[in-house]
């Protein structure tokens, strides 16, 4: 079983600032906790703060994993082009975002990917990351 994870822009800054809103976990402490949880699966890791990178692994998923964990950050409000891929992805993909969007400025309140994910996580902080695994494994 192999589930990659996903996470778009500035979320590489994770636990380095605006822990009021993120939390204080860096993604690696995040991954080091969801690893030891779930010892026999392969998780791979993935960031990038350009949207067609998010895309190209997208589409290679459908060969490649099982499931997908992903916080596109601020591009969920945005990329229709990010929509598209998710629509056309063959693997289930759970959407995470730490904060609550829905409570938060106007532009964060709709994400583009809700519709076209199996699941999605909000607002849960960065337990997100755990739980959008653990729905992908009682799912897939
Ligand atoms: O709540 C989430 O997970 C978000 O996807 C995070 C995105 C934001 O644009 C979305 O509206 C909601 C941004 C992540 C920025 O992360 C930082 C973390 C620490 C310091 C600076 C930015």
């Amino acid at each position: 079983m192999t589930i990659l994870i996903v996470n778009g822009p500035n979320l590489n800054r994770l636990g380095l600032r605006k822990p009021e809103i993120y939390g204080t976990k860096t993604m690696a402490q995040i991954l080091l906790e969801i690893q030891q949880k779930w010892p026999d699966v392969h998780f791979i890791y993935r960031q990038s703060n350009h949207e067609g990178d998010l895309i190209d692994w997208i589409q290679e998923a459908n060969d490649q994993q099982h499931g997908i964990v992903l916080n596109a950050g601020g591009y969920s409000h945005t990329s229709v082009a990010l929509r598209d891929a998710v629509e056309e992805c063959k693997v289930p993909v759970v959407e995470v975002h730490i904060s609550d969007i829905t409570q938060r400025e106007a532009f964060r309140r709709v994400s583009l990917l809700t519709g076209v994910c199996a699941h999605s996580i909000i607002g849960h902080g960065t337990d997100g990351y755990s739980e959008a695994v653990e729905w992908l494994l009682n799912n897939i």
